[in-house]
């Protein structure tokens, strides 16, 4: 049997899980792929979890699927890359739109091709000051896959979007904070500190609102404002009955930290 490529823990509530191939940048292969599966599948099933980290083992997040594996070929014997991407890349994707715990992707260093889209896809990414993102695509004669071309323009709008997909320039974190693709950036020195930390503050969160919000800011992309209203007055009528809601009202009054359950 092969080795394991990439490592699970699991501490206080927070589930890492780290893409391990440091020589090879962490590029991602099928057998990384099901290992991965695997692993957003035990922690979405483990109620201690609250929140999944994504980083990578070594100098980089993730240099994007393997140019070196071996490539499925049609019946023409040109490599067929929709199977790969129908197989592997689009199901996590979706499972990431839909994680029932907050997913983060903590880029400790250059994340390149899909694995810059895999980071969009978290609920939040986080970057050490080395990190960077980079449509690689344009240089190997693809187009961004694993739904680069879907939040892309989303996020930074359609003519940067198209630019960062053009040029294939690698966004330093800098820019990625200015741009709002990521949320922090971190010394590199303390940078795996500073994510469990980071991680940590999130877990402590209520878990019930942290859904709702990625709900409301999903279904938001399709709504117009009256139905975003309607979904906000009935997400925050299921929010109002809970025990958490209490607990932060309380805790409010009594002047301390808040110890949030899930219910
Ligand atoms: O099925 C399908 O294929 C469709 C799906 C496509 C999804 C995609 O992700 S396509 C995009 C694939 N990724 C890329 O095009 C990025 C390729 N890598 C790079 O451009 C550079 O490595 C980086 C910019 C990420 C980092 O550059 P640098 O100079 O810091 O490192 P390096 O020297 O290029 O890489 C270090 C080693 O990692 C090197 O191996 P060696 O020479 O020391 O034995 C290099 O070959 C290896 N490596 C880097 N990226 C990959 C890789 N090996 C396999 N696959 C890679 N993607």
């Amino acid at each position: 049997m092969s080795e394991p490529v990439i490592t699970s823990t699991c501490e206080d509530a927070v589930a890492i899980i780290t893409l391990n191939r440091p020589a090879r940048l962490n590029a991602l292969t099928s057998q990384m792929h099901a290992e991965l599966r695997a692993a957003l599948a035990e922690h979405a099933a483990d109620e201690r979890v609250r929140v999944v980290m994504l980083t990578g083992a070594g100098r980089a997040f993730c240099a994007g699927q393997d140019l070196t594996a071996e490539l499925p070929l049609g019946p023409d014997g040109r490599a067929d890359l929709e199977e790969t991407l129908l197989r592997e890349y689009n199901p996590l994707i979706l499972t990431l739109a839909d994680y029932p715990k907050l997913t983060i992707a903590a880029l400790n260093g250059p994340a390149a091709g899909a694995a810059a889209n895999i980071a969009l896809a978290c609920d939040i990414a986080i970057a050490a000051q080395a990190a960077n993102l980079q449509q690689a695509f344009a240089r190997i004669a693809l187009l961004p896959d694993a739904g680069g071309t879907w939040i892309l323009p989303r996020l930074v709008g359609p003519k940067r979007a198209l630019a960062l997909m053009l040029t294939a320039e690698p966004v330093s974190a800098g820019e990625a904070l200015r741009m709002g693709l990521v949320a922090k950036v971190f010394p590199d020195e303390s940078f795996a500190a500073d994510a469990r930390a980071f991680a940590q503050s999130l877990a402590a969160g209520a878990p019930l609102a942290q859904q709702a919000m990625k709900q409301a800011v999903r279904e938001s992309l399709d709504n117009d404002l009256a139905s975003q209203l309607n979904l906000e007055a009935r997400l925050q009528a299921k929010l109002g009955r809970s025990d958490d809601f209490e607990e932060g009202v309380a805790a409010f009054r009594e002047k301390r930290a808040a110890v949030f359950t899930g219910r």
